[in-house]
């Protein structure tokens, strides 16, 4: 463990955006090592300015190929990018941390950009936590714009796009049974959708679809349909504008704030939850006793909802 001064030092040289003292937080916070705390603790404050977006879509729609155009641009524009993807070693994506490797080789030797891969292996509690703890790190480093990749469309990948501040669906023509899975999710939250590989046949058509999709769940707003061929660098520009559109959008209504706060609240939550459990379990919930409770639950003597009130009892709180 290292000792506090090690940590505030660590802590200044993320803050000054040095690559190494990033790369080196990330590692900590990632596997939830002791440091980690109070290291979060000094960068939290300095950690409120970027802006988060996710991108997320089923497998090979070419989410990795408009982050590294996005990233381009951004740099164009003068903003300072970090670049976060969740997951990369998926069953179903196969090679393609290579090809990123590669497509983003262009980046790797600029200082402001930095780019990062997070496997979900290891992760049982889920991405959520992590993710937001790298969120932070690369926050306080001085990231202008963090964009966060996860491939999928499941319980993860919903908990990661509640992360971000917009978030942008990535779609192909020709997906089928993907649309269908993506209407229960990620659907309701997206705040812009991209029409990828519009070189292909079909693209107007999956417009037509999403927008029949958007109809049958009414919300309060429209998102915006972005057609793009990430490998020719078309629609990128359009992308950009319709990201920061809605982060205009939602800083000038409240949204964006209300949206944060619910995110912080959501994540005070889950840390007390963790805490008293951890607590619960020390005090009066032994393993032991832990195993027997549910192998009642197994028999179904007693049901999950007064196995619980009689563990709080334990605790005696008033
Ligand atoms: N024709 C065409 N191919 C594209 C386009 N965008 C990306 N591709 C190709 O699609 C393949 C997958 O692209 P990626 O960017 O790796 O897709 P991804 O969504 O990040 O993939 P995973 O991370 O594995 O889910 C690559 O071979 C890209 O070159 C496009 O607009 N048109
Ligand atoms: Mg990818």
């Amino acid at each position: 463990v290292e000792d506090p001064g090690e940590v505030s030092a660590l802590a200044a040289r993320v803050r000054a955006g040095d690559t190494r003292a990033v790369a080196r937080a990330i590692t900590l916070v990632e596997e939830a090592l002791p440091e980690s705390r109070p290291l979060l603790a000094l960068l939290y404050p300095h950690a409120g300015d970027a802006l988060v977006v996710g991108v997320t879509g089923p497998p090979g729609v070419g989410k990795s190929s408009l982050v590294d155009r996005l990233t381009a641009q951004l740099r164009a524009r003068g903003h300072t990018v970090g670049v976060v993807a969740v997951d990369p070693t998926s069953p179903f994506s196969g090679g393609a941390i290579l090809g990123d490797r590669i497509r983003m080789q262009a980046h790797a030797t600029d200082p402001d950009v930095f780019i990062r891969s997070m496997a979900t292996r290891g992760h049982l509690g889920g991405l959520a936590a992590p993710t937001a703890d790298v969120l932070t790190v690369l926050a306080a480093a001085g990231k202008d714009v963090i964009l966060v990749e996860t491939v999928g469309v499941g319980q993860d990948e919903v908990e990661i796009v509640e992360a971000a501040d917009v978030s942008i669906v990535v779609l192909v023509p020709g997906l089928g049974d993907e649309l269908q899975a993506l209407k229960a999710g990620i659907m309701e939250i997206a705040d812009v959708f991209v029409v990828n590989k519009a070189d292909r046949e079909g693209g107007e058509r999956l417009e037509a679809e999403i927008r029949a999709m958007l109809s049958l769940a009414p919300r309060p707003d429209t998102p915006a349909i972005v057609r793009t061929v990430a490998i020719r660098d078309q629609g990128t520009t359009a992308l950009l504008d319709a990201v920061f559109e809605v982060r205009s959008r939602a800083a000038a209504n409240g949204g964006l704030a209300l949206k944060r706060r619910l995110r912080l609240r959501r994540q005070l939550e889950e840390a007390v939850r963790q805490r008293l459990m951890t607590r619960v379990r020390r005090r009066v919930l032994p393993p032991e006793d832990e195993e027997r409770l549910l192998e009642r639950l197994v028999r179904r003597e007693l049901d999950p909802a007064s196995a619980a009130d009689d563990v709080v009892a334990r605790i005696g709180l008033p």
